[in-house]
């Protein structure tokens, strides 16, 4: 029996990939939120739970340190997906990529003017090509979190990042100007993998396709 392994992340990713799971039939031995445990056994002897950080998730699965994994579109589009097989949109952790600046600031008339923006966040790849696409000159900030703080600070004009419901820009007094991509979680596969444990691993494929409609 092959023996196949799940990377996946705690926090969002695994509260709302636990029901997925279950209909899946994959019940883990102990829960990922309360466990210091790592490797997570389930209730099926061949297949086990890997607990990572959510952006290192694409990297264990690419490199063949897990056979599967389940991962944001927006940690996907940064990481590049080399290697690495997307069969399945769970439809699951939904936000929306944006860019966000102070409120006042006025950002249609800073791009406009062809002004140089200081651009902090933790998504560097996705938001240098998004303003080299629009032809906007950008300093970028490498922060690897907390983006809202950038522009009150000063430090930076305008963030890349998340946004679900609003709240957490509109506290901060921020608003949205400009999507960059919807955001859902994925089951992501590695290559190899599916080549060589193909019989072990496309019913899960299809269980979890199944299991989100
Ligand atoms: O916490 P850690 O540093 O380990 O990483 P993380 O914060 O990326 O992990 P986690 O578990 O919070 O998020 C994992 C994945 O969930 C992300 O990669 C996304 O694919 C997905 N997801 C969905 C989100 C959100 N929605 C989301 N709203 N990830 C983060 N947020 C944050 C956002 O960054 C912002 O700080 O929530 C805040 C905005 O939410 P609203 O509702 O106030 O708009
Ligand atoms: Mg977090």
């Amino acid at each position: 029996m092959a023996s196949i392994s799940i990377a996946l992340s705690k926090g969002r990713i695994f509260d709302e990939t636990a029901p997925l799971l279950a209909r899946v039939g994959i019940r883990p031995r102990s829960n990922p939120e309360t466990s210091r445990k790592l490797v997570i056994a389930t209730n099926r002897r061949d297949l086990r739970l890997i607990v990572v950080r959510p952006t290192d998730t694409p990297t264990y699965v690419q490199h063949g340190g897990a056979d599967l994994g389940i991962a944001g579109g927006d940690v996907l589009v940064e990481h590049g997906g080399e290697g690495l097989y997307q069969p399945v949109d769970l439809g699951i952790a939904r936000c929306r990529m944006m860019v966000a600046v102070r409120k006042g600031f006025n950002y249609a008339n800073a791009v406009a003017q062809g002004a140089r923006l200081r651009v902090a966040t933790k998504y560097v790849n996705t938001t240098r090509q998004h303003f080299a696409a629009k032809g906007v000159h950008v300093d970028l900030i490498h922060l690897y979190g907390s983006m809202e703080l950038a522009p009150l600070t000063g430090l930076a004009d305008a963030i890349v990042d998340l946004v679900a419901t609003g709240r957490t820009l509109r506290d901060n007094g921020l608003v949205a100007v400009e999507e960059i991509l919807p955001v859902s979680a994925r089951l992501i596969v590695n290559q190899a993998a599916l080549k060589t444990k193909r019989a072990a691993l496309q019913p899960l494929i299809d269980a979890f396709a199944k299991a989100t409609q």
